[in-house]
């Protein structure tokens, strides 16, 4: 089946993919040049059940690899150089590296600590073709920074990931739109973003193990099998992949976020943060009279890996209402299992909210009640400021500023 031409019209090849080498081992091969060209193994210790953080391409050879024990990697190669992690050294590193994809752009998403997307329309005609920018930035952070980076380049997000994976280490790789369908063909479907181990399974189970077998299918058959996500997987199947950039400075604009002191795992002391900020926005929205109808969490993990979730609703500011569904949008992401540096909640899709009721959500009686509740808190927090008055689940253990 061949795609419908509109998707591949007029696509320029303006997504970058950065994403460092080896990162956490290479920074230390750069501070340490007796380490250079040798099997370095980042990670915790191997007495007290650590894992593999990273490893240098050189251990590679060896079949280390991230998330495995760090007892096992040291089987694999007895002489590899074992190295605890140094997160401050790498986050100072990052920012350097960040600075430097910025000056390319403007518009960059960050992803993790060693990887972030760059949208460089508009900005050839400053610096050159696409893939001149990817050997420019290349150059920089090697000659700067003393560190390889790897960049894709493509019409969208899916396939600029894909292709700065595809030449690793120090690769440079462009897929254009003509190259797309091909490209994509033999590879397993666990390469489509967003297919896991467990979805892998489920889709090998219906006969599906390459991208191509796929593409050969029509969507509805994917949709029916798989809901929604059956259409995503067809379209990433067909190098089809919509999403916009997501640069930080658009994120933080309507919402409230807060980094940790030190990495958390907390969730109900998330969920007073959710109730902190939730009220505080809530508030805002009704002085200006504005409803909003969508809530997006931000959470970064401690490795810098970030992922939102987002949920739209009848427009509404009630506190209580949008409390309830952040934490239900937490409970849905988050299982307290990995530690989180930073955690966010924003407000969207904003409109007047005058004359409008607050929709059907929740038994009108009680949304009435709570309306009344909340006038009479911006009443007080007016007359006495903000810290006058706070609902029960506001009164924290710890302070949040
Ligand atoms: P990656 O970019 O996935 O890996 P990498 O940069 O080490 O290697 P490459 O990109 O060349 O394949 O992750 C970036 C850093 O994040 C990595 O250097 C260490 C850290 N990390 C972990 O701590 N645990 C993990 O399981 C992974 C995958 C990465
Ligand atoms: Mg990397």
């Amino acid at each position: 089946m061949s795609v419908d031409k509109k998707y591949h019209y007029n696509q320029l090849t303006d997504i970058l993919h950065c994403d460092l080498d080896a990162f956490f081992a290479s920074v230390e091969q750069m501070d340490n040049p007796s380490l250079r060209g040798k099997p370095v193994v980042v990670g915790g210790d191997m007495h007290s059940r650590g894992v593999v953080s990273t490893c240098s391409y050189e251990a590679r050879k060896y079949g280390i690899r991230s998330a495995m024990p760090t007892a096992q990697a040291y089987r694999l190669c007895p002489q590899a150089v074992l190295l605890p992690v140094n997160m401050p050294r790498y986050l100072e590193v990052s920012k350097q590296v960040f600075a430097i994809l910025n000056q390319y752009s403007p518009v960059m998403e960050i992803v993790s600590i060693d990887e972030a997307f760059l949208d460089i329309s508009g900005c050839s005609g400053i610096f050159g073709s696409p893939e001149k920018i990817g050997y420019l930035i290349k150059k920089q952070v090697n000659t700067e920074l003393g560190l390889t980076i790897s960049v894709g380049i493509s019409y969208n997000k899916f396939l600029a990931k894909l292709a700065s994976d595809m030449d690793k280490p120090d690769g440079l790789r462009v897929i254009a739109p003509s190259q797309a369908l091909d490209l994509l063909r033999p590879l397993p479907v666990s390469r489509i973003w967003g297919v896991g181990k467990k979805t892998q399974q489920n889709l090998e189970k219906l006969g599906l193990k390459t991208i191509g077998d796929i593409q050969i299918l029509p969507p509805e058959w994917m949709e029916a099998k798989l809901g929604t996500t059956g259409r995503i997987f067809w379209e990433l199947a067909h190098g089809i992949d919509n999403r916009e950039l997501e640069p930080e400075h658009e994120r933080k604009s309507m919402g409230r976020e807060e980094t940790f002191p030190e990495d958390i795992k907390d969730t109900a002391y998330l969920k007073k943060l959710i109730a902190q900020f939730a009220a505080e926005l809530c508030r805002k929205l009704r002085k200006e009279d504005l409803n909003a109808a969508s809530i997006t969490i931000k959470i970064r993990y401690y490795d810098f890996k970030t992922i939102t979730r987002r949920k739209t609703f009848p427009p509404c500011n009630s506190d209580i209402t949008i409390t309830q569904i952040a934490n239900e949008l937490l409970d849905q992401s988050y299982d307290g299992k990995k530690a989180l540096r930073l955690f966010g909640l924003s407000l969207g899709n904003l409109s007047p909210s005058a004359g409008l009721e607050q929709g059907s959500l929740f038994d009108p009686q009680l949304t009435a009640d709570h309306k009344r509740i909340d006038q009479l808190m911006d009443d007080i927090r007016e007359r006495y400021g903000p810290r006058a008055i706070n609902r029960a689940n506001l009164l924290l253990d710890k302070e949040i500023d």
